[in-house]
């Protein structure tokens, strides 16, 4: 039996990999593990079935034997513990890899939200367009260091890790936003991890459900 993940059976972003079921299915395609995916709706995910689950109701969730996780991060630390690949064997380098995915969806992944946020539910109300370059400020706060820290090597620590996954996806979603650009060092890294086969396959996996569905 593989493991089972949940995806959106009709994801808001249309197949452009912003849905965090993403960052679930390229470790495993990292790591090699073949997974089963069951689309929900999102009345589907409001239900007990699969509130027992996550009781958030959200994908993506992982469930594997016995096992039932929510929360990317840690259906990712699960998969890259117990697999190779995604983790260096140094306990060192193990550390400050887990220390990177945190810094993606702890420091730099929540003003990125914001933002989004503001644009949806405040995009049409007067005081918009002067909140918008102090949202922004807060997103270069965190870009500013983490291109500094990257400079030109290609990724965050010598090899490529579970912290790069996470960070490379958080960094996606300023999709839309210019911010990117204006980092040329961060968007070649955006782009090298985009070139990966294992990154290749899941996204494919992701555009598949909405192309089918379309
Ligand atoms: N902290 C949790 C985790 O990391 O797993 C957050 C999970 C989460 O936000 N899940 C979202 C969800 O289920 C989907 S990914 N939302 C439904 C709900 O809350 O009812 C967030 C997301 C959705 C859509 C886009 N998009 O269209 O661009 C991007 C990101």
């Amino acid at each position: 039996m593989h493991p089972t993940i949940t995806a959106f059976e009709d994801s808001p972003d249309e197949g452009q990999g912003l849905a965090r079921d993403m960052r679930v299915r390229w470790a495993l395609e990292e790591v090699g593990q073949p997974y089963d995916v069951r689309l929900v709706s999102f009345s589907d995910m409001k239900q007990p079935r699969h509130l027992a689950l996550n009781p958030f109701g959200q994908i993506p969730t992982f469930e594997d034997g016995d096992l039932t996780l929510f929360e990317s991060g840690a259906i990712i630390l699960h998969i890259a513990s117990t697999t190779t690949g995604l983790l260096p064997d140094d306990p060192i380098a193990r550390a400050r890899a887990s220390m990177w995915m945190l810094a993606a969806l702890n420091t730099v992944e929540p003003p990125i939200v914001e933002r989004e946020q503001a644009t949806y539910l405040e995009g049409d109300k007067p005081w918009f367009a002067e909140r918008l370059p102090l949202l922004d400020g807060r997103i270069r706060a965190r870009l500013d260091p983490l291109a500094r820290w990257l400079g030109d090597a290609e990724w965050l620590e010598v090899e490529f890790t579970a912290g790069d996954l996470m960070m490379v996806l958080v960094l996606r979603r300023l999709s839309g936003m210019d911010l990117l650009e204006e980092y040329p060092n961060l968007s070649s890294y955006v782009a090298r991890a985009e070139a990966r086969p294992a990154y290749q396959r899941a996204f494919q996996d992701q555009l598949a459900v909405f192309t089918h569905r379309n």
